[in-house]
């Protein structure tokens, strides 16, 4: 069957199970946009590039499926590298579309011509360039699986114009990748799963660290198994909230720098950390060189290239985390930690006390009281998309996640103006589930054109904007680290609630903690989008604080209570 480059593009995007596509139209991708209209293909049309990549891979974090952005040639490309390199960072499987000039006029400075996927080599799995109609199904195909397999991540595949606009015979047979597409090992490594086994029956202190790699194996339910049948508590990382059911008496909660003190106070006591799909982040570990000494350590991770990166491990075991949890779980004998649960329990009992939800709110809004309520009035439900900074970190320790996918957010990279957008791709890909992007008023305002790509598809999202004046996160570290030289972090806003209304949306502003939780309720009531204001004390700072690089057990904690209420 003879089709355009451009057809055969769509064919193909379908029969790999495409349904929703985030994009912007430009000449160099303009056949494809034309090829497009005979294909049933949602189109959401996006109001920036860098959106449509953050929608993509929200839409990929929400489900798993692969994410579709698409954009023109050479400022259009540009404009992905952000997404892009979010994607990469937090291992997010999108595949990314551009148009490029006419194969002939490479090279040649044309009109919007930039050399892509030179630009993206580093932060993309692979890429393509295709400059014959002939090429196109090949690299469909190859980009998807190799987006999805082993440690997932973004494909870019630059399509020239007349690839796009020629013909070639259309075979999807033919077309089928032709090399592998993954490096994991064929076999699982059986004397590494014996010692890290070992390991696991000689522990009386072991701590799991539960990574994104839990929920990207899809082993939530064998993690829990083992951990109920070893009796061994659970520390997660901000991307692996969600993996592990934040009610489970076993889960700690959130460990590294912001994490809970006596969740990092466990790993620094540790006699094993078992490292499940988590890659040792320094927002994790702190001071590499005083990092959990006492600890042996064991690591599970698909990716050969995180084991002994940056921490030295005793047994890594390479496979699917459900691989080598299965594997490694017939050897493992019924546990009793009962001691050091107790032991840590008294560690936490202590923190919980000082621990800002449990006090007064004096008349002031203080964002974590906005998390913990937002968590009250739906019921842990929702699925939560947040942006970058101080208001992130809150959600991580108040909003109590109890499964996968229900928080997403960037880590790796820590992406300013993703929330809007991602939560957009969720939205799309998970069109029931009650969607809310919790905001900071400066993260917000870099993608905020992406109101009306809300407005136009009539989603229904709620938007939690904790507007504390400031780039809060930032301004923290000035006044902990640079004697509160506030250079460059206050912020003059515009009256955000207009701004929405503007835009279509409903919105509401809240100044004292008894209006939260009915604002809430307004937003879930109301069929449309709504945004609520949420203007928070302006020098809050997030607690406890390991400062960058110090050792992790070296915490800022939480004021006394008796100083953060004598303040009121
Ligand atoms: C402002 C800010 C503050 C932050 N503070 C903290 C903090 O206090 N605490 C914290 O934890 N993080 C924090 N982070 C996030 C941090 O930077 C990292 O993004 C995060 O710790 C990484 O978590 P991870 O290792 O679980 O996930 P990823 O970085 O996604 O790594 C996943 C790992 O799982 C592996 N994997 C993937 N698929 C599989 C599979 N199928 N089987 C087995 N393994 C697999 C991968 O190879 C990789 O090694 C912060 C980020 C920001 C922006
Ligand atoms: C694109 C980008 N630029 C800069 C930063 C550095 N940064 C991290 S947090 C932060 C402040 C965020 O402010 P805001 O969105 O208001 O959230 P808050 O911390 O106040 O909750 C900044 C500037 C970043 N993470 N991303
Ligand atoms: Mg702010």
């Amino acid at each position: 069957m003879q089709l355009t480059g451009a057809q055969i593009l769509w064919e193909s995007l379908v029969r790999e199970g495409v349904t929703d596509v985030f994009g912007y139209p430009g000449g160099a991708i303009l056949p494809a946009y034309d090829a497009m209209l005979e294909y049933p293909i949602r189109h959401v049309l996006v109001r920036h590039e860098q959106g449509a990549t953050h929608m993509a891979d929200g839409y990929a974090r929400a489900t798993g499926r692969v994410g579709v952005a698409i954009a023109t040639s050479g400022p259009g490309a540009t404009n992905m590298v952000t997404g892009i390199a979010t994607a990469m960072l937090d291992s997010s499987p999108i595949v990314c579309i551009t148009g490029q000039v006419g194969s002939k006029l490479i090279g040649s400075d044309a009109f919007q011509e930039t050399d892509i996927t030179g630009v993206t080599l580093p932060i993309t799995k692979h890429n393509y360039l295709v400059r014959r109609a002939s090429e196109v199904a090949g690299a469909v195909r190859e980009a998807f699986a190799l987006a999805r397999a082993g440690r997932p991540g973004p494909v870019l595949i630059d399509i020239t114009k007349d690839a796009q606009q020629t013909r070639a015979d259309f075979d999807w047979e033919a077309a089928a990748p032709r090399r592998p597409v993954s490096r994991r090992p064929p076999t699982i490594d059986a004397r590494a799963v014996q010692s890290a086994a070992t390991l696991i029956n000689d522990a009386t202190r072991p701590v799991i660290l539960c990574g994104r790699g839990v929920t990207l194996s899809g082993c939530e339910q064998a993690l829990i198994a083992f951990a109920r049948h070893a009796d061994i508590p659970v520390a997660m990382t901000l991307l692996g909230i969600g993996s592990f059911p934040a009610s489970d008496p076993l889960n700690l909660g959130m460990m590294g720098m912001h994490g809970e003190a006596w969740v990092n106070a466990a790993i620094q006591d540790a006699d094993l950390l078992i490292a499940c799909g988590m890659r040792f982040d320094d927002r994790v570990t702190g001071n590499l060189k005083t990092y959990a000494t006492a600890a042996r350590k064991i690591h599970l991770d698909i990716d050969a290239a995180e084991i002994n990166k940056n921490v030295r491990v005793d047994v890594g075991v390479v496979a699917d985390l459900s691989v080598a949890l299965d594997a490694i779980a017939r050897h493992v004998q019924k546990g009793d930690r009962s001691a050091w649960r107790q032991h840590i329990g008294v560690l936490k009992g202590d923190a919980a006390v000082r621990d800002i939800k449990n006090l007064p709110d004096a008349g002031h809004l203080y964002a974590a009281h906005v998390m913990h309520d937002l968590w009250r009035a739906t019921g842990g439900n929702a699925v939560v998309v947040t942006d970058v900074g101080q208001h992130q970190m809150w959600e991580a320790q108040y909003y109590h996640h109890e499964r996968p996918r229900s928080l997403i957010t960037s880590g790796g990279l820590g992406t300013m103006g993703f929330a809007l957008p991602a939560a957009i791709g969720a939205k799309i890909a998970r069109p029931d589930a009650d969607v809310w992007a919790v905001v900071g008023d400066g993260g917000f305002q870099m993608t905020l054109c992406e109101l009306a790509t809300i407005s136009q598809e009539r989603l229904k999202i709620n938007i939690a904007l904790v507007n504390n004046g400031y780039l809060g996160m930032v301004r923290q570290w000035q006044e902990f680290f640079y004697d509160r030289r506030y250079a460059a972090t206050p912020l003059h806003n515009p009256d955000f609630v207009k701004l929405a209304q503007a835009y279509g949306l409903s919105a509401a502003s809240v100044t004292s903690r008894a209006e939260v939780i009915p604002a809430i309720n307004a937003a879930r009531n109301d069929e449309r989008a709504m945004l609520i204001d949420f203007r928070v004390e302006q020098e809050d700072s997030v607690y406890p604080m390991v400062p960058a690089g110090a050792d992790l057990h070296a915490m800022i904690r939480r004021p006394s209570a008796i100083v953060e209420t004598g303040a009121d």
